[in-house]
């Protein structure tokens, strides 16, 4: 997979999460922890693409409940294209959230190129909300279910392909706080989704076997969708959702080096990382060596 360039898209955008501070990931993740230097350790090519152009103010979209629609669809529309045309250029997308919002227009962009595109959904939440499931109106927990096609159609009928995504192509991986109409569509879809409990009882590695199995079978592409709460607050302090009882460091870290090991990955995005509730950059440092594990980096 890496013998491609990687084009970085950076998105700085929170307006789909509670607490604001995400918009400032892209810029940690970048300068103060590196992420440059890390590729340039891995000799990997990479382009820093044009940053997502974020909209100071627009007129508010009425809505049943969700929070800065206007935004997130200004944002997400202009990610797709961008995304469309990293893939159309032969380049290997690497979008920096942001909110997990931004992923409706990743998996937009992806989607044109992708008929059966593959999705891994790391997260200790499934974002399958939709404005009338949703108990917060923030739309970082509806954009799976966007991509799935459900939800709001200004959202859902981006770049007019609908769905983006099959459900028997998605893996959720790391949940552990599921709100019960969640439960009940992943249950109705049969939705792969790998809990903290499965986790706990098979080990990570052999979760990651059967995802990669699966996927490989089934799917023309996969994008890695890492919102970085999957990971236990510990050692992911800084983001807004947090959840105890997440991955520990090695399971992350191991579960990515499994990704690359299968050269399945086609695209990856990181989301959630909140500089202004982290501790030391703590947070941002983890998503460059996330970021490593995924391209390739290896300990001996
Ligand atoms: B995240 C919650 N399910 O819908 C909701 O961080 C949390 O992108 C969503 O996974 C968390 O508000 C969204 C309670
Ligand atoms: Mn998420
Ligand atoms: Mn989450
Ligand atoms: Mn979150």
């Amino acid at each position: 997979m890496i013998n491609r360039s990687v084009a970085i898209v950076s998105v700085p955008f929170g307006k789909g999460a509670a607490t604001s501070g995400a918009e400032l990931g892209p810029r940690h993740i970048l300068q103060a922890s590196g992420l440059t230097r890390k590729l340039n350790e891995l000799k990997i090519t990479y382009r820093l693409a044009q940053d997502i152009h974020v909209p100071q103010y627009l007129p508010p979209i009425p809505t049943v409940n969700a929070k800065y629609l206007a935004e997130v669809h200004a944002v997400t529309r202009q990610l797709g294209d961008r995304v469309s045309e990293v893939v159309a250029a032969g380049e290997f997308p690497l979008v920096l959230g942001g909110d997990h919002s931004i992923s409706i227009g990743t998996i937009a962009g992806l989607a044109e190129h992708y008929a059966n595109l593959g999705v891994i959904w790391f997260d200790a939440h499934s974002d399958l909300n939709t404005e009338d499931t949703s108990p917060s109106g923030n739309i970082h927990g509806m954009s799976l279910g966007v991509s799935l096609g459900r939800g709001i159609p200004l959202l859902t009928k981006l770049r007019g392909i609908h769905p983006k995504i099959k459900p028997e192509h998605v893996a959720i991986v790391g949940a552990r706080s599921l709100d019960p109409e969640e439960k009940a569509y992943i249950r109705t879809l049969g939705i792969a989704c790998y809990t903290m409990h499965d986790i706990d009882r098979q080990g990570i590695a052999r979760v990651m076997d059967k995802v990669i199995q699966h996927l490989r079978q089934t799917t023309d592409g996969v994008h890695v969708s890492f919102d970085i709460d999957c990971v236990d607050p510990r050692e992911a302090p800084g983001t807004g959702t947090k959840v105890i009882g997440g991955l520990s460091y090695r399971e992350a870290h191991l579960a990515l080096e499994l990704l690359y090991q299968s050269d399945l990955v086609t695209s990856a995005e990181f989301v959630e990382v909140n500089p202004n509730l982290d501790r030391n950059n703590q947070t941002a440092k983890l998503a460059v060596e996330l970021i490593g594990s995924l391209l390739g980096e290896q300990i001996l």
